[in-house]
Formats: structure tokens, sequence, C-alpha cells
């Protein structure tokens, strides 16, 4: 009787185990790396790249088109955190952005190769927008 109580207890614990490997094993290749951020939009030949802004900025990296003026919108939304207080020194600017809303700055046309950084005024979070 012990021994059959023993046995459904290995056999449980081997399903258990089985299960969680086959669980894990299978959502390691399932992280978002592969979402695609759609951020740059073209209207009346003038190229927009969103940028949100909170707790960081995101996206990262985001690759423009080059010889088309550009402009960058920085978004908040209940953004209270340093990410708020926006450098970008490609254009002398440094600004404290609203809690809440969108900050549209001028770009102006970029060179193919081209690279402009923005930063939080302390510099640990930053984007970067790349003109191809
Ligand atoms: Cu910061």
């Amino acid at each position: 009787m012990n021994k059959n109580v023993f046995i459904a207890t290995v056999i449980i614990l081997l399903s258990v185990l089985l299960a969680s490997v086959i669980f894990f094993g299978g959502s390691k290749d399932g992280r978002d790396e592969s979402v695609v951020v759609q951020n740059v939009e073209v209207v009346d030949g003038v190229q927009y790249v969103r940028i949100d802004a909170k707790g960081g900025y995101s996206p990262n990296i985001t690759k423009v088109e080059a010889n088309i003026p550009t402009k960058l919108i920085v978004k908040t939304r209940g953004t209270y955190d340093c990410s708020a207080a926006l450098v970008m020194r490609d254009f002398d600017i440094k600004k404290t952005l609203k809690p809440t809303g969108e900050e549209i700055i001028d770009l102006g046309v970029l060179k193919s190769g081209q690279e402009i950084e923005g930063t939080c005024s302390m510099g640990m979070y930053g984007f970067k927008i790349v003109a191809g």
C-alpha cells in the first residue's frame, strides 16, 4: 500500500517536472524582441518620429529617412521621473516636459548616417535617431 502511494507520488512529481520543462523550455524564444515599433510616419512630406518618455525613452533606437524634413514628437503620459528633463546636445535643447503632453522638436533635414541623441538631464536614459 505504502509502496503504491510512493510510486504514484513519484509519477506525479515526474509529470510536473516534465510539464514545466516543456513549458519553460518552449517559452525561451517567446520574448517580444521581435515586436516592430512603428514610430515613424510621413505626413505631407514631413517625417514625424514619436518617442515615449516615461521611465526612460522608447523606442531606444529609431531609424529614419535622410534628406526629408523631420520632426520629433516626445510624448509624456504621467511622466514624473527624470525622462521629462530632456537634453538634446546636437540642438542645444534642454527642456522640462509637461508630465502629460507632446513636445514637438524640429530636427530639420538629417544627412545620411547622421545620428541624433537625446538623454535625460542626468544622462542615465537615452534614445537615438539614426538617419539612413
Ligand atoms: Cu535621469
